[in-house]
């Protein structure tokens, strides 16, 4: 799988300013600073695709970016979402008021929105508004992937310790990432290509 191009398309605090989605669409959510601009623009392998800030609250409008990608020997388009990051106690009241309402609204009405990753921090584990958009995505039908990232912050004696005890809270298969390594990048393209209905390769290859 290789990514030829990555882009930006289209940023909005509204949803109705978001341009109808054109290709299958898969959203990055979680905790404020949790590392989704970062694992998006790992995932593509562009340092700078994305912005990314170590202070909270750096994402404040749904970011498009598009991919074209080679899977397969087929060329592909993916639209990778960025949200604005949950959690985040030192936004303005106003702000903080229409954050929910605009991730909800974009993850129950988007219709090319094939799944969410889930983003959460390795050394936090699952948090109450993690669950939260679990089961609000369980509530719509989007099929979560979880990713637990910055891993490279564990010692790798604790990695697969603290991946498995996520792994027993949540009852979904967790994907552990580095954004700083790259540790996990394979594993998550094969959910995202597969949630998306871009890799298939069993179907592909039968006659
Ligand atoms: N060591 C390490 N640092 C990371 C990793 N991912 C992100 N970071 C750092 O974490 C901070 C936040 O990263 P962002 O990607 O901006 O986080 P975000 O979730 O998009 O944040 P908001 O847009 O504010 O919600 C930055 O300082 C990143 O460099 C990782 O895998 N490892
Ligand atoms: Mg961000």
């Amino acid at each position: 799988m290789d990514v030829l191009d990555a882009e930006f398309v289209a940023g909005a605090t509204v949803l109705g300013q978001l341009p109808a989605p054109t290709f299958a669409e898969v959203a990055f959510a979680g905790r404020s600073n949790v590392g989704k601009s970062s694992l998006i623009n790992n995932l593509v392998r562009r340092k700078k695709l994305v912005r990314t800030s170590s202070a909270p609250g750096c994402t404040r409008a749904i970011n498009i970016f598009r991919v074209r990608l080679r899977a397969n020997d087929d060329e592909a388009h993916l639209d990778l979402v960025d949200l604005p990051g949950y959690g985040y106690a030192q936004r303005s009241k106003a702000e903080r008021k229409s954050w929910g309402p605009l991730i909800e609204g974009f993850l129950s009405e988007r219709p090319g929105l094939r799944g969410a990753v889930v983003i959460v921090d390795i050394r936090r584990g699952v948090q109450d508004d993690d669950r939260q958009l679990l089961e609000f995505l369980e509530s719509v039908g989007v099929t979560p992937i979880l990713v637990a990232t910055k891993i490279d912050k564990l010692p790798a004696s604790k990695r697969k310790p603290a991946v498995a005890k996520l792994q027993r809270e949540l009852s979904h298969r967790v994907i552990p990432y580095s954004s700083v390594t790259g540790d996990g990048r394979d594993a998550l393209w094969k959910r995202v290509l597969s949630v998306s209905s871009i890799d298939r390769p069993d179907e592909a290859a039968q006659p």
